[in-house]
């Protein structure tokens, strides 16, 4: 029987591009590997890959090329020397979304077609089914269609646009959402951290709030998009801004830095004192715009 599951190339073996590699080996698709380090290709030319000499060898294998290296400027060093002349340049390392676009033109330049994608995902939840692993993708909607189902084979697949920054900007967005809840997060368990509490019983409450609070993200949107930030509202700014000197006093009384969350609270207070103690927090984002 012929096999007609596409052929691809990947460049960088590190734990992501490992773990992409052996997605699409399992699933049958013929791929050609390069690695800065040749040594991190053996397990994978032992498990049906081929292994080429270099970048540029590994570029001239396949119309698609799946680039997965540490920076922007890896990937400038990798393909500065490869002829990208009629190849789909499919860019997974992480990027700023002003690199991804310029990353494009310099593609463009070259006759390349390029995407961009940003994983939201950690390499164990490659290739495994029902992980909830997911990269998102920008870039030429045809280029996009074109590999669709190939790229769907380690990880979700979700289009955000042609702008080739796209992808970049939502993968940065979500991991600033994350690291701002891991900041809650942290202060939450510093306060408990000296008292009779296990962190372990305590886990379950904080998750279910956090969990239950999410449901300010939908109404944010809703607030942003229509424009008003007094929608909905359901405890506005003048509540939420009184009981910010109860956050404080309770952090100074736990004997707890409130480095961690000082800066949101005393954007609420801005926005209060700017007149708005009648609209919800969403508002505290305009202050952020510069
Ligand atoms: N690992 C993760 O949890 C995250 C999840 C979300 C997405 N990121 C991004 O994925 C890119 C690759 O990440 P990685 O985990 O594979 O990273 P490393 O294991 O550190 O491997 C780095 C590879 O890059 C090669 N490399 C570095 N510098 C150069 C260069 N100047 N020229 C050519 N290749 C270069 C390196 O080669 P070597 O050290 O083995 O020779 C590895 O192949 C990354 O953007 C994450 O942000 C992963």
């Amino acid at each position: 029987m012929t096999d007609i599951r596409p052929s691809l190339t990947l460049l960088g073996l590190g734990a992501m591009g490992t773990a992409l590699a052996r997605a699409w080996l399992a699933a049958g698709h013929p791929l050609t590997v390069w690695n800065r380090t040749p040594a991190r290709a053996e397990p994978l030319a032992a498990a049906g890959a081929v292994v080429a000499p270099s970048a540029a060898a590994a570029v001239a294998a396949n119309r698609l090329v799946v680039v997965c290296l540490l920076d922007d400027a890896s990937v400038g060093a990798a393909l500065s020397g490869a002829d990208l002349a009629g190849r789909d340049v499919v860019n997974l390392t992480t990027s700023t979304p002003a690199q991804a676009r310029a990353r494009a033109a310099w593609a463009a330049e070259r006759g390349a077609r390029f995407l961009d994608g940003g994983i939201m995902a950690v390499p164990p939840m490659i290739g495994v089914p029902g992980s909830g692993a997911y990269v998102f993708y920008s870039g030429p909607e045809d280029a996009f269609a074109a590999h669709r189902d190939v790229l769907a084979v380690p990880a979700g697949t979700t289009y955000v646009g042609d702008d080739p920054g796209f992808a970049a900007l939502h993968d940065v967005a979500l991991l600033s959402g994350m690291y701002g809840m891991f900041a809650g997060v942290a202060h939450a368990f510093a306060l408990i951290r000296r008292e009779k509490i296990a962190a372990r019983s305590f886990a379950p409450l904080l998750s279910g709030w956090l969990t239950a609070m999410t449901a300010s993200v939908t109404k944010a949107a809703e607030q942003l998009d229509v424009g008003d930030y007094t929608l909905d509202v359901v405890s506005n700014l003048a509540m939420q801004t009184a009981g910010v000197p109860t956050l404080l006093s309770t952090a100074e009384e736990q004997g707890v830095s409130p480095e961690l969350i000082t800066p949101y609270l005393k954007l609420m207070e801005r926005r209060l004192a700017d007149g708005h103690g009648d609209e919800d927090t969403t508002g505290v984002i305009d202050l952020l715009l510069r």
